[in-house]
Parts: C-alpha cells; sequence; structure tokens
C-alpha cells in the first residue's frame, strides 16, 4: 500500500449526486434555516439528500457520517459540532473516498488540513465578526466604565474559540472595557438565559452583554428583564447571527448589534461542488462576506430573517 495521496477525493461529473448533510443539533433557528437551505437546494441542483440530525452530539454526529459512508453518498457536507471529535469523521471520508466540504464550522488545522482531507471550509471569518462587535462597542458605548459578560458558544468549537479572540483582542485595547465573566452557553436560548442568571448575581454592575450568538442574547435580554434591568437602556447587549429575534429586539431598542453570520448555504454548496466536480481548483476556504444589522437597517432585513 502506498501512502495516501495529499489531496482530497475527485468527484466525477454527472447528472444527479447522492449527497450527505450530517447536521449537528437543531434545537436554534439558526440550524432549522440551514437544514432547510439544504433541503431547497436539493431541488434545484439535483441531490438525492442523505440529511441526519446529531442533537447536539458530536459521537452521534460521527456516526452519521459512518452511515452516510456505508450508504454510498457521492459527496458530504459537514458542519463540525467542535473541532477535534469530528476529525475522525472528516479521516473516515476520506479513506473511503469520498469527498468532504466543511460548511459553517470548521475542524482543528493542525491535523485535518484543506485541500488534503477535505476539500474546503465555506464559512465566515469568525475572528472578524467578533472584532466588528468589539468596534461597535467601542464606538457606541456611552459610558465611562464598560464593564462585560461574555456568553461564549459551544466549548471547543472554531465560532466560539475564534468570535471570543476576535472580540477581547481588540475590545481590550481601550482602557475603558474590563471583561468580568466569559462562560459557555452552549449557543442555546435556554442555557443563555441560565448562565446569565448566575453572572447577573456575581457581577451586578454588568452593562455590556456580549454573546457569541444572537439565541443565548435573547435569552440574557430574558434574564436581564427577569432582574429589573432595562437591556438596551441600562446594559447594552451584542451579539452574531442576524435571526429574526435578534432583528426584532434591535427595533425594540432592547440590542445594539448583531454582526451577521448567515445559514443558507445551500446554494454555495451546489455552487462549489459543481466547481470541484469540473475539475476546478478550489480555494482551501470559500469566504462569506458578513454584514452587520444595526437600529439603522433592522427594520429592512427583518422580513428575509429566520
Ligand atoms: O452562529 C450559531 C450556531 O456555526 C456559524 O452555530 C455557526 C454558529 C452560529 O449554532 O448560531
Amino acid at each position: 500500500l502506498g501512502a495516501a495521496s495529499a489531496e482530497p477525493p475527485p468527484l466525477e461529473q454527472k447528472e444527479r449526486y447522492k449527497v450527505g448533510f450530517a447536521q449537528m443539533e437543531s434545537n436554534n433557528p439558526w440550524r432549522i434555516a440551514e437544514t432547510k437551505s439544504f433541503h431547497d437546494t436539493a431541488e434545484s441542483c439535483n441531490w438525492d439528500l442523505v440529511a441526519t440530525d446529531a442533537a447536539g452530539s458530536a459521537a452521534k454526529q460521527v456516526a452519521d457520517v459512518d452511515s452516510m459512508i456505508a450508504q454510498g453518498i457521492d459527496v458530504l457536507f459537514l458542519p463540525p459540532r467542535e473541532e477535534k471529535p469530528l476529525i475522525p469523521a472528516v479521516m473516515k471520508a476520506k479513506a473511503a473516498g469520498i469527498p468532504t466540504f466543511l460548511v459553517d464550522r470548521s475542524v482543528d488545522p493542525a491535523v485535518a488540513k484543506p485541500g488534503d482531507h477535505f476539500v474546503a471550509f465555506l464559512g465566515s471569518d469568525f475572528i472578524d465578526q467578533g472584532k466588528r462587535v468589539a468596534e461597535w462597542v467601542i464606538e457606541n458605548f456611552d459610558g465611562d466604565k464598560g464593564v462585560i459578560v461574555e456568553l461564549e458558544g459551544t466549548t471547543g468549537s472554531s465560532p466560539a474559540n475564534d468570535r471570543k479572540k476576535g472580540f477581547d483582542d481588540r475590545i481590550l485595547q481601550d482602557e475603558r472595557f474590563e471583561i468580568v465573566a466569559s462562560q459557555s452557553g452552549d449557543f442555546a436560548r435556554d442555557q443563555g438565559r441560565q448562565v446569565m442568571e448566575t453572572l447577573l448575581q456575581a457581577h451586578p454592575d454588568v452593562n455590556i452583554v456580549y454573546a457569541h450568538n444572537d439565541e443565548m442574547a435573547i435569552g440574557a435580554i430574558q434574564a436581564l428583564e427577569l432582574a429589573g434591568r432595562k437591556p438596551g437602556e441600562d446594559v447594552l447587549v451584542v451579539s452574531i447571527d442576524g435571526t429574526r429575534d435578534a432583528l426584532q429586539a434591535i427595533i425594540d431598542g432592547k440590542m445594539g448589534v448583531t454582526v451577521e453570520s448567515s445559514p443558507f448555504f445551500g446554494p454555495l454548496a451546489c455552487e462549489v461542488m459543481k466547481r470541484y466536480a469540473a475539475g476546478e481548483e478550489i480555494e482551501h476556504w470559500v469566504q462569506v462576506e458578513d454584514r452587520i444589522f444595526t437600529k439603522d437597517n433592522a427594520v429592512d432585513h427583518i422580513d428575509e430573517a429566520y
């Protein structure tokens, strides 16, 4: 046996493809919108779609990929829930001759590489998203001392790691700001609310909440209101995604900003897959451009939101 080639497996050109989409969980509007985008694209892109839902378990997500490999998919689209536990799934797909595209989250780049173990990562620049939130806060916070609570995404996931880095590095360059607590709410509304309730008791002087996604921001707003605080007046709430509820919270004056992170990956997946089958060289990172939503434009975008 020769050494495995340092290239992803090729994809043959044909009329219809059996496409695997191994979703990680479906407990929030972002995930549901992403899954729907793949189902919608299946019709227009001639896919027989095999879609699974790992219900928040990285181990189940790996097992779901195993079963897709056994079912003979031609190509795999994988949003890895966490950076390290999903590496075996990427490796097994390659060994089975199936090209993999990572969508919306990535894996540890020291171990699994684009242009080798997988074709490409399709998604946003999470460091930049965090940095843009920090810059908006620096420009718009009008107090003397910013006391920040940070609600982190899923521990060990690429967006949680990078949204923290991008925000923290930038905000701490300005001496007005201090991050007094930073804790995971697993990208979920309920956990965001619970963690915020606890952190509010330890840090009643908080006046800025940075959540790594909108669902946790909405949970935090609920916790703040329950404690008699006035989000938008005495606490600035900022986050990332651009969900309908977040845009509504901006319109209602309860949230300051959300930097976009789009879940609509289906059409991009179709396009990149076709280019790959045609033998084109695919950039290792197919980067998605993100808009920014504030009180100036939230109302213009709420109808297209999810
Ligand atoms: O921001 C979050 C979701 O991986 C980019 O995951 C995605 C993130 C998104 O649960 O809401």
